[in-house]
């Protein structure tokens, strides 16, 4: 029942209920067939429905093109490096001890001088005074720090000469110089050619097929002679 007809309804039982007490005689209230309702109204919308699902992803896009930047230009110069500290310390360490080991070879020389020791050319020979053989010669000098005596040049040859004199008499002195490897071809211990000799005449001949050795006469010049020969121990020093 719509609301229209509702409200005749509720109109024709209060008519008769009006004239029902309002009259003596009671009336009878008779069925009155009313005009059909109007239509209602549109009833009110919907709720707003969930939201759909995402759609399908896109395909890639392509590629893009290539930029077209400029080269840079050039950065400042950066600045001044910090000096390291650590380097300085051992430069300056370094230094000192160098300082102390000239200082210390200049006071050794002073004594080897003292002592008839005679220096040319940055090298100074001295003498022992003893007589040994080639062998033992040899590691009297290395283990003094230096080497048997080994003239190079005439000057060094000429100072060796000044010390085997001033030994006086028959005296002559070991070089480190021998033919032991190959006859004939003398070198020094370090096993270089020789690059100057001052051979006395007829010498070397390795006389008696037993002369590798080298030494020099109290005349300055040099003879080959037997290595278990004992002559004295000259050594330099450099
Ligand atoms: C000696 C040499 C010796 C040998 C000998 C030959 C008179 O000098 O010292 O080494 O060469 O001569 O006669
Ligand atoms: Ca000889």
């Amino acid at each position: 029942m719509n609301y229209l007809t509702k409200c005749l309804c509720i109109l024709v039982v209060v008519a008769v209920f009006f004239t029902l007490g309002h009259s003596e005689t009671p009336a009878t209230c008779s069925v009155v067939q009313g005009l059909p309702g109007l239509n209602g109204r549109d009833g009110r919308d919907g709720a707003i429905g969930p939201k759909g699902d995402p759609g399908p992803t896109g395909n890639k896009g392509e590629k893009g093109e290539k930029g077209v930047g400029l080269p840079g230009g050039q950065g400042q110069k950066g600045e001044k490096g910090s000096p390291d500290v650590e380097s300085i310390k051992k430069t300056t360490a370094l230094e000192n001890r160098i300082a102390s080991l000239e200082k210390k070879w200049s006071w050794i020389k002073s004594v080897l001088l003292f002592h008839g020791g005679k220096e040319v050319g940055g090298k100074v020979f001295v003498t022992n005074g003893r007589k040994e053989n080639h062998n033992n010669a040899q590691n009297i000098c290395k283990e003094a720090g230096g080497s048997l005596a080994t003239p190079r040049n005439a000057a060094e040859n000429n100072v060796l000469h000044g010390i085997i004199n001033n030994k006086g008499g028959s005296s002559s002195a070991f070089l480190g110089i021998t033919d032991s490897q190959v006859e004939g071809t003398f070198k020094y211990l370090t096993g270089e050619k020789v690059i100057f000799t001052k051979w006395s005449t007829g010498q070397p001949d390795n006389y008696m097929n037993n002369e590798d050795c080298v030494h020099m006469y109290n005349d300055g010049y040099w003879n080959d002679i037997p290595c278990s020969e004992k002559h004295l121990v000259i050594c330099e020093f450099q």
